[in-house]
């Protein structure tokens, strides 16, 4: 069927932005005080307000989500292997990689895409630290069996929490899980502060050491302790971050509408699956990813008949990160099966507060015809 392209090309996200006077009325201190960095006031409001959003006692701002990760691994102090999964975006073996951590790739399960519990056990070896579990797209991984795997081999467990802004599960706060968990702040985030992120922790004493790695090793104007790096988020992020905080419930809600029109439309389609929807877990609908899996259309096809309409669609996360050309026969994507075929197969549609209905319509009818 013919039909006309959206009058604007459609991105898989779209940023969400305050009213631009807000902004800018949290800008005019910033040029009185003539502090822009370096743990400034908004810094200290944001870290204050995140802490109850997102019900964890112990947190840490950090310029961008990596960079609270590798952080995170690095005040640890891990040692050997760690256990992951490579169906994620690269920041999370690389975390691991940059702190001289050996990655081991445990498989994804094939309904949620989050690490199989069922294989994890059988990675773990003497030499094994740490997992680091993946809340992909938002599906909140087996945190029970997680725990109690880690529990009985006395491994830590850090999330890679970046998909999961606001997620609770039975009303828990996802960051409440493990021993720590990372969220990003990214532009293309539910919820954003440009560029930032955050850790948030269970040992309160990690506090003082994240904030020393953020911030060079310096523990004070004449000593330097550790060999850290800079990770410190700005004042114009926190400002942004503390303004879209008073949004981030409506997005949420818009988000959802979207998220069911797509399920509507697209769930019980033969060769067409969609995640199954916890009902123990309140969703933050970051990503619409769908799997084409025996579809009379495979998934490369649906790209290029969305993106012929100015409708550009992810592959996220195609290729596995086992299959990076950086990790060249260091790792076989043939361990990881199910996250091999996975990333062949997906597609994660766009979704954003501000996507109009007609355009989730457009795109159910260009996958369907
Ligand atoms: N762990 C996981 C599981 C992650 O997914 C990520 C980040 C991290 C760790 C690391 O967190 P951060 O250090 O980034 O905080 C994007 C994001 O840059 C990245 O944050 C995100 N995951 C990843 C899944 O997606 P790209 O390279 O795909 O972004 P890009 O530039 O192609 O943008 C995607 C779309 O977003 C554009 O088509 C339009 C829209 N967009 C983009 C930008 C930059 C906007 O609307 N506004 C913007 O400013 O990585």
């Amino acid at each position: 069927m013919k039909r006309k392209k959206p009058a604007h090309p459609i991105l898989v996200t779209r940023s969400s932005l305050p009213p631009l006077e807000e902004y800018t009325e949290m800008l005019k201190p910033l040029w009185d005080s003539a502090w822009l960095t370096n743990m400034g006031q908004y810094h200290k409001r944001f870290a204050v307000l995140l802490k109850e959003y997102l019900q964890t006692p112990n947190l840490e701002l950090f310029v961008n989500g990596h960079m609270a990760l590798e952080l995170l691994l690095q005040a640890m102090d891990l040692s050997g292997e760690v256990i992951t999964t490579p169906f994620s975006f690269a920041s999370t073996t690389h975390a691991i990689v940059r702190n001289g951590l050996t990655p081991v790739f445990c498989d994804i399960n094939a309904a949620d895409y989050t690490i199989d519990v069922n294989k994890l056990e059988t990675l773990i070896t003497d030499r094994t630290s740490a997992i680091v579990p993946v809340h992909v797209y938002g599906n909140i991984c087996d945190v029970e069996r997680i725990e109690e795997i880690a529990g009985r081999h006395g491994l830590k467990v850090i999330y890679d929490a970046a998909h999961t802004f606001g997620e609770t599960y039975d009303g828990r706060g996802v960051g409440t899980f493990g021993d720590a968990s990372m969220f990003s702040f990214h532009a293309t985030k539910v919820f954003h502060s440009i560029e930032g992120g955050a850790a948030v922790f269970r040992d309160p004493e990690l506090a003082p050491v994240l904030y020393e790695l953020k911030n060079f090793g310096i523990t004070d104007y004449e000593k330097v302790d550790s060999v850290g790096t800079n990770g410190k988020m700005n004042e114009f992020q926190a400002a942004m971050g503390i303004c879209n905080l008073r949004y981030v419930d409506g997005e949420i809600r818009k988000r959802k509408e979207l998220a069911m029109q797509y399920r509507r439309r697209l769930g019980g389609v033969e060769g067409i699956r969609l995640c199954p929807e916890n009902p123990r877990v309140r969703y933050n609908y970051a990503y619409m990813p769908v799997v084409f899996d025996g579809y009379r259309k495979d998934r490369d096809r649906i790209f290029a008949e969305l993106a012929a309409y100015d409708i550009h669609a992810r592959k996220y996360f195609y290729p596995c990160i086992n299959n990076f050309d950086c990790y060249k026969g260091r790792f076989s994507e043939a361990d990881t099966p199910v996250a091999a075929e996975i990333s062949r197969k997906v597609l994660t549609l766009p979704i954003y507060a501000d996507l109009e209905p007609e355009i989730v319509d457009m795109i159910c009818d260009i996958i369907l015809e």
